[in-house]
Formats: C-alpha cells, sequence, structure tokens
C-alpha cells in the first residue's frame, strides 16, 4: 500500500509540476540559427527560445558569445544573428532577452546592444500566441532589411517589456509597416527604445483589459514617413518621447480611463501636414508640457474630452490652410469637455485655436496665442462668419451651434490712468440662460483680423449677467507713450468660450483719440458702404469726384449733459464725422457733394444708460462739438441703429429722453 502511494505521488506529482518546474537560464554561445533542440554548450537563440517554451515560468536568455564566432563584426564591436524565421514565444511561456549580457570591448549603448536580430523579407523576429506570456526584451538591436516586412515584433502577449532596443530598417519605407506592433492582454511599457528609417514606428492595442496600462515613454523615433507613436488601449501614458519627420507623431486612443501625452517633443516638416498629436477615444487625455514644431496644420488633433495645457505649440511655415486650427477640437459632442489653457501658440500656417463639428464645453483660457495668417485666432465655426472666420454676434446670443457660438464680449473703452495701469470697459450680449460668464482681458498683439491674438493674459472677471463689465489691470512698461491693444473672451457656465472680440487701442484718460488711418475707403465716383467703428455711412455712386476717405474720430466719456432747450440727454460718446480727399486731406464740402448719404450710428442697448428710454433715440448734430441740434433721424430699433440723410460732416451722437 505505501509503495502503491509512491507510485500515485510520482505520477500524480509529474501531472500537477511538468517537468522543468523552475524558471531557468538559458545562455546563447553562438550566432549560427541552428536548432538542435538543446540549449548546452552550443546554444543558438533559436534553441535558447525553444528551450524556454518547453519550460515553464519565466526564463531568461542570455549571451555570452566569443569574438572568435563567425559573425562578430570587430568593428563595430557586434554580434550578428541572421534570422531564418519567427522567433515563436508559445501560449502560457514567459520570456526575459537580455542583450545587455553580452559584453564586448566597448560599451553597451543607450539604444540597442552588442546583440543584432537581422530579419529580411518577411520575417518576423519575435511573436508570441495565446496573450498569456510574459516577454521582455532589453538592450537589442533589431534590423530589418526589407521595405515589405511587415511587423518585426508582433503577436499577442500578456505583458510586454521593450526597453533600451534599438530598432532600424535599412531600406525607408512607404508601405504601411510597422516596427513593432504587438497586441497585449497585460500591461505594455515600451521605453528608452530608438526606432529608425520606418513606415509607423511603434503601435499597441490593449483595449480588453481596463486594468493594464500600457507607457510609452523616452523614444527617440527619426526617419519616419507615416506614423511614429500609435498606442490603443486603457490608462495610456505616452511621456518624453521625440518624434522627427513623421507624417503624424502621435496617435494615441484612450480606450478608458486617464491618458497622459505629456512632455513629448515633436519636430519636423513633413510635407503632408497630418497631426503632431492625436487624441481620441472614451477616455480622457492629458496633454501637457510638450513642444510640438512642425508644419503639421495640426498641432493637436483632439477627439476626445482633454485638458491641454502647457504645450509650445509653433509652425514652421507650410502652407496657409483655412479649415485646421493648430489646436483642433473636433470632439463633435456636447458632452465631452475639453480645457485649454496656459498654452503658446505661435504660428504661421493655421488657425492657432479652432472648434469644430459642434464641439461644445471647450474652454480655452490664459493662453498666449499670435498668428501671422489672417484668420481669427480663435475660431469657432458657424454662424454669419466675415472673410477672416469672425463670426457675428447675434442678438441675446440665442444661436446654437460650436461652442454655442458665444457671443464675444465687445471694449467699450480702454483708458490708461497712470502708474502703468489701464481701466478697461466692456459689455457683453449674452444669453441669460447661460449665465454667469467669465470675461477674460488679454493684452492683444493687434492681429490682423481685427479680433485678438493675446499677448499677455490679464485675468478675468465673472459676470452674473450679460451687460457691463470692468477691469482695472497694470502692464509693466507701460505709459502714455506706450499703449497697448486689448480684446477680450467670454465663457459662459457651461465652460464654452468666445471667439477672441474686436481689439481696442487704449488711449490716455482725458485725450482723444487718433483718428482711423488713412486709406481710400471710396474711389472716385463709386458708391458704397464704409463703416468706422460704430459709423456706418451708405454713398451713392457719382457723390464724389475724387478718391475719398470717412475720417472719424470718437470722444468717450465726457459728461452726459441735456441738449439744451430739449428733454434729449447724450445717450453715446461723440463722433466727428468727415468725408476727405485720399489726396490731401482736404475736407469735402456739402456743396462739393452731388447727393446727401446715409450716416447710421449703431447702439448697444445694454450700454445704454438705464433710465433712458431705447425708443427715444435720435442723432444729434453739432458744427462744432459743443452746440447741438436733434435731428429727425430714423430708428431701426431691430438693427440697433439710428440713421439720417445728410450732406453734413461734423459732430454726431445718439441722444434720447427718459
Ligand atoms: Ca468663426
Ligand atoms: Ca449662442
Ligand atoms: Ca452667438
Amino acid at each position: 500500500m505505501k509503495r502503491l502511494f509512491i507510485i500515485l505521488f510520482v505520477v500524480f506529482g509529474f501531472l500537477a509540476f511538468p517537468s522543468n518546474t523552475f524558471a531557468a537560464t538559458y545562455t546563447v554561445t553562438k550566432t549560427a540559427d541552428t536548432n538542435d533542440g538543446t540549449c548546452d554548450a552550443d546554444c543558438s537563440l533559436r534553441e535558447a527560445v525553444a528551450s524556454a517554451n518547453a519550460n515553464s515560468g519565466l526564463d531568461s536568455v542570455t549571451f555570452n558569445i566569443s569574438t572568435g564566432d563567425a559573425n562578430y563584426n570587430s568593428t563595430d564591436d557586434t554580434w550578428t544573428i541572421t534570422l531564418g524565421s519567427v522567433l515563436s514565444i508559445s501560449t502560457n511561456q514567459s520570456i526575459s532577452i537580455d542583450g545587455s549580457t553580452q559584453t564586448g570591448t566597448t560599451a553597451i549603448p543607450t539604444y540597442g546592444g552588442k546583440i543584432v536580430l537581422l530579419t529580411s523579407t518577411n520575417v518576423q523576429t519575435l511573436t508570441a500566441t495565446g496573450g498569456t506570456s510574459d516577454v521582455t526584451l532589453n538592450h537589442l538591436t533589431l534590423k530589418n532589411t526589407s521595405a515589405t516586412t511587415q511587423i518585426m515584433i508582433g503577436g499577442t502577449t500578456a505583458s510586454l517589456t521593450i526597453q533600451n532596443c534599438y530598432v532600424t530598417r535599412d531600406v525607408q519605407t512607404s508601405a504601411n509597416n510597422t516596427a513593432i506592433a504587438p497586441t497585449a492582454t497585460g500591461s505594455v511599457i515600451f521605453s528608452n527604445n530608438k526606432i529608425d528609417s520606418y513606415n509607423r514606428g511603434f503601435q499597441s492595442t490593449n483595449t480588453t483589459n481596463s486594468s493594464a496600462t500600457t507607457t510609452v515613454d523616452s523614444n527617440l523615433l527619426v526617419g519616419a514617413t507615416s506614423i511614429g507613436l500609435r498606442p490603443t488601449g486603457y490608462n495610456l501614458t505616452v511621456t518624453n518621447n521625440t518624434i522627427s519627420d513623421s507624417n503624424q507623431g502621435i496617435i494615441a486612443s484612450c480606450t478608458g480611463g486617464t491618458c497622459l501625452v505629456n512632455t513629448n517633443t515633436i519636430t519636423g516638416s513633413n510635407t503632408s501636414h497630418f497631426s503632431g498629436i492625436s487624441a481620441s477615444g472614451v477616455g480622457t487625455f492629458q496633454i501637457s508640457g510638450n513642444t510640438i514644431n512642425t508644419s503639421h496644420w495640426r498641432a493637436i488633433d483632439l477627439a476626445s474630452a482633454a485638458t491641454i495645457q502647457n504645450n509650445i505649440i509653433s509652425g514652421n511655415g507650410g502652407t496657409a490652410n483655412t479649415t485646421n486650427g493648430k489646436i483642433h477640437i473636433d470632439t463633435n459632442d456636447t458632452s465631452k469637455s475639453v480645457t485649454v489653457t496656459n498654452n503658446t501658440i505661435s504660428v504661421s500656417d493655421a488657425i492657432p485655436i479652432w472648434v469644430n463639428s459642434a464641439s461644445t464645453r471647450a474652454t480655452i483660457r490664459s493662453n498666449v496665442i499670435s498668428s501671422s495668417i489672417q484668420y481669427a485666432p480663435i475660431n469657432l465655426s458657424g454662424g454669419t462668419e466675415n472673410t477672416n472666420l469672425i463670426t457675428q454676434n447675434d442678438a441675446q446670443d440665442t444661436d446654437a451651434g460650436v461652442n454655442s457660438l458665444m457671443n464675444y464680449p465687445k471694449i467699450e473703452w480702454a483708458e490708461y490712468i497712470g502708474n502703468h495701469q489701464y481701466e478697461v470697459y466692456g459689455s457683453l450680449d449674452g444669453n441669460s440662460s447661460e449665465s454667469p460668464f467669465t470675461i477674460e482681458l488679454c493684452k492683444s498683439n493687434n492681429h490682423s483680423s481685427g479680433h485678438g491674438g493675446c499677448e499677455q493674459s490679464m485675468g478675468t472677471t465673472s459676470l452674473s449677467s450679460q451687460g457691463g463689465w470692468s477691469m482695472t489691470v497694470t502692464i509693466a512698461g507701460d505709459d502714455a507713450e506706450h499703449l497697448s491693444y486689448f480684446s477680450a473672451l467670454a465663457t459662459n457656465s457651461a465652460g464654452s468660450t468666445s471667439e477672441f472680440g474686436g481689439t481696442v487701442r487704449a488711449r490716455v484718460r482725458g485725450e482723444t483719440p487718433l483718428g482711423n488711418p488713412r486709406q481710400i475707403d471710396l474711389l472716385a465716383y463709386e458708391g458704397g458702404i464704409v463703416t468706422k467703428g460704430d459709423i456706418v455711412t451708405i454713398v451713392q455712386s457719382r457723390t464724389f469726384r475724387w478718391d475719398m476717405y470717412l475720417d472719424t474720430l470718437e470722444t468717450l466719456n465726457g459728461r452726459v449733459f441735456r441738449i439744451s432747450g430739449s428733454q434729449f440727454w447724450q445717450a453715446s460718446s461723440v463722433h466727428r464725422v468727415t468725408w476727405r480727399s485720399f489726396y490731401n486731406d482736404a475736407e469735402v464740402l456739402a456743396k462739393e457733394m452731388k447727393s446727401p448719404f446715409i450716416l447710421s450710428m449703431k447702439y448697444n442697448p445694454i450700454t445704454l444708460e438705464k433710465s433712458l428710454r431705447e425708443r427715444s433715440l435720435r442723432l444729434a448734430y453739432s458744427t462744432n462739438g459743443t452746440s447741438w441740434k436733434v435731428t429727425n433721424s430714423v430708428l431701426d430699433i431691430k438693427n440697433k441703429t439710428v440713421a439720417i440723410l445728410t450732406k453734413q460732416n461734423g459732430y454726431y451722437m445718439l441722444v434720447a429722453s427718459y
């Protein structure tokens, strides 16, 4: 009985603990790609892998090949193993192949090592089956001489770690070949590797395991034709990589959790103009601290919820493009929030920030933004757009669309008050259901669109409902001789930010501003509509015999006063309106005009003194700016204008009664 028990133990013991239970180390001693079935003193890499496949547990493969080996290269101190077929890791067989164990006469390099694994057409280097093997590669050089081999490392692993390796093709290929493209069921670490001359560098997929992580860190990718890094999965961390020359630097798809794309450097001038960082998926991205200096029209192409912050984005002069933003927000989703904050964006070939395709809740705040193309520095697609893509405000902002087509704030005046300080007063015609609002004031770079650009954020103020707002700000270095421009942004309670409002140059308090720049507004004998600020004139053809310009000068504030002998009170700033000959600046007299012109002044009911009645608005006229006469003007309450037909140059302002 006792004997039988021992026999049973031996039999079942073997079944429970198959042969070679414990992890083993197999040492490769030659470069030749033989397979005699054993890894002993004579051991090829293929024999080592086969032995590891036959042994459970995590086995290690190390190298100890002599310099007398036929494939030792004394010039670069490397041993080349030419693989005639793929090295296959069997299901459930974990393995670590460590190239740093092969020492030579020189130090192990940062990327790659003394062991070169060489493959050619349609020979993969390594693959795994079953999704149950943990695979680790360290300090190996993987080289392929073919432009057509699909993948150098593929298959399905449990966890996969590739570190300190150098992956290169002799032939740069334009076919859609990916150098490293595993699917994993466990976590992936791809760090401190260099990939050279590839079409697609590294791609990984892990969409089955929500607790797995994918870490792609500190890799160097050069000589690409297509995509640098393309991780897909849960909990991605893509950090500190340097990518040059690729059509698309990083394409990250976040299956779930929080995915980080931080502190990467993406450079190059690939002419295909795709994206620097593309982020999509249902997870939430943090895209932070990256430096992107490329000709990609989209530096960051976003289709996910995200925080985009502290990135430095510049363009290096690809063809100017009107359908892409350097930060291109295309979530096409009213529930995905996006925050774009503290980025520095300086570009010459695309719009700095573009919100597109039904995206909303994009909050844009505290960025430094400049561009040298004419289009809106922040563009919301839709609404009524001018040639610079500036979307017009609508009354009460009831329109819907991209970022709710949030109305931009208007700066009514900005005055330098001494001691490096300005007072800025503005208004917002907002939708009351979207209150409260946040106004951000920017020191503007006076962008050619007339709307914004932001050299420096001057901070924010909150506005509980639509109407007037004001801020007092300090700009070191400014004085009465050095005055800044200002522009503002508004964000509603849902987090949707407007385009920049019109840029206004500050003036010194108490001084009248400079008039408009001299330009030909109407050619001789030509009619048309000429707008200067709140003044809109409509001129019939043949009214003037010379090339003309409309010279207007707006004098703000001053004490509101009652027009002598009437019930009307001042209701706007005073505008001097003068038609002048472009050639000699001479004022055109009434008798020199063939026909009268329509002079109309815009107003904003929000900034109208509360007790003055909008319906009583009229234009008042003065020849000298001091003695006023109320005219028989026409109020257009729908278009918020008051107009008269006149031949009189002179001073105009709006008046109203209580
Ligand atoms: Ca627009
Ligand atoms: Ca709206
Ligand atoms: Ca609007």
